[in-house]
């Protein structure tokens, strides 16, 4: 039996004055180009674990393209580091409001940009962050960081162990050439799941939509792997290169589309697994592919190198946010 199996049971037995409320909300405050401390909180003694629960800020238009740092458990590099735009599932500081879920979203026309990703932590968590470089003068800021301690975290039948960490793999405006594999996430060895992924695109037409997304949920599978989508915009739950226009849903959102010259277009979307985790138990290896091919009976997604073209996408340049939580 998982020592956290029996960590998991004996926190079910824990009362309710065991959870334990934290939090800050900072108004008119100021973020600087260094980086600045928001928020620290170490548990109080006699609590296994907290969890961040909610992240919101706005202010400057400058807040929106700030850097934010999650320090879990004293951490000298922070496991997760963000801008608010890409945590709401939006690409290009697209700031198209209101809208949201009960994960994200943008309430108000200038920033308002939140998240309720619950991030575990056993000892202590610190919240920092920078404006982006390049600036000179501190930029006002007005934000919310809450947490709870000893609060268990489920996803419709599964409880995650409390032992658990949320990271943040990121891919920020790597070039990719025509049908080459993109490795969102890279993870040789342990268990875990997918919580969500977002997905940032320029490229000099929208054929990059037909890649595919494959997960190995062991390190070592074989191509093809697990297939998760036929093709980009149908793993985010549309079809037909998104012929309905943008949405954001529950599970799944297009969140920005613009035509920058006949050359060159931006593309964002995101996708939630809290209904459907992806659950790996010996590394994972989860990857999209800059447009794709068929095999020699018109088949996609089944043809890891050669096979005939479709359409002719371009190069691209990617931003990847996934969320993992390894135990
Ligand atoms: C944590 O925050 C408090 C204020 O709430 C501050 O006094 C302290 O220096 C901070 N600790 C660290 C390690 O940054
Ligand atoms: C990626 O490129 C965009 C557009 O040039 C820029 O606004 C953004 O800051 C870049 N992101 C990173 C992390 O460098
Ligand atoms: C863009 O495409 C349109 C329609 O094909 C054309 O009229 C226009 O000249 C093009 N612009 C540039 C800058 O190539
Ligand atoms: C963490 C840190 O070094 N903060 C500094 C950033 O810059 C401002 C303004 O110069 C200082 O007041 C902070 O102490």
């Amino acid at each position: 039996m998982h020592v956290w199996f029996l960590l998991v049971v004996s926190a079910v037995t824990l009362q309710a004055q065991d959870l334990k409320t934290f939090g800050i909300g900072l108004s008119s405050q100021w973020l600087y180009p260094n980086e600045t401390e928001i928020f620290n909180h170490t548990l109080t003694s006699g609590s296994l674990w907290g969890v961040l629960t909610h992240f919101w800020a706005t202010g400057d238009p400058a807040i929106d393209l700030s850097t934010f740092s999650y320090y879990v458990d004293g951490e000298s590099v922070p496991s997760i580091q963000f801008v608010s735009y890409m945590v709401a599932g939006v690409g290009f500081n697209d700031q198209t409001a209101p809208w949201g879920t009960k994960w994200m979203g943008k309430g108000a026309k200038g920033g308002a940009w939140y998240n309720n990703f619950r991030v575990p932590f056993q000892k202590s968590i610190r919240v920092t962050g920078h404006l982006p470089v390049g600036m000179t003068d501190r930029k006002a800021i007005w934000t919310i960081v809450r947490g709870t301690e000893n609060l268990l975290t489920a996803f419709h039948g599964f409880q995650l162990p409390i032992n658990a960490r949320l990271t943040l793999h990121k891919i920020e405006n790597k070039t990719y050439d025509p049908f080459a594999w993109v490795r969102v996430v890279d993870i040789p060895t342990g268990r875990g799941l997918l919580l969500s992924h977002s997905l940032a695109v320029v490229s000099g037409n929208l054929e990059f939509l037909e890649g595919c997304y494959h997960a190995y949920p062991d390190y070592g599978q074989a191509f093809p792997g697990v297939i998760i989508s036929t093709g980009t915009e149908d793993y985010f739950d549309s079809a037909f290169y998104f012929n309905a226009g943008q949405f954001h849903f529950e599970v799944s959102g297009y969140t920005h589309f613009r035509q920058v010259s006949n050359s060159t277009l931006e593309w964002s979307a995101y996708r939630m697994h809290d209904l459907d985790p992806i659950f790996f138990n010996n590394g994972f290896r989860f990857e999209w592919r800059n447009g794709d091919v068929l095999d020699d009976h018109g088949f996609k997604c089944l043809v890891y190198q050669g096979g005939n073209a479709i359409g002719s996408p371009t190069q691209s340049i990617v931003t990847s946010y996934a969320w993992i939580y390894t135990w």
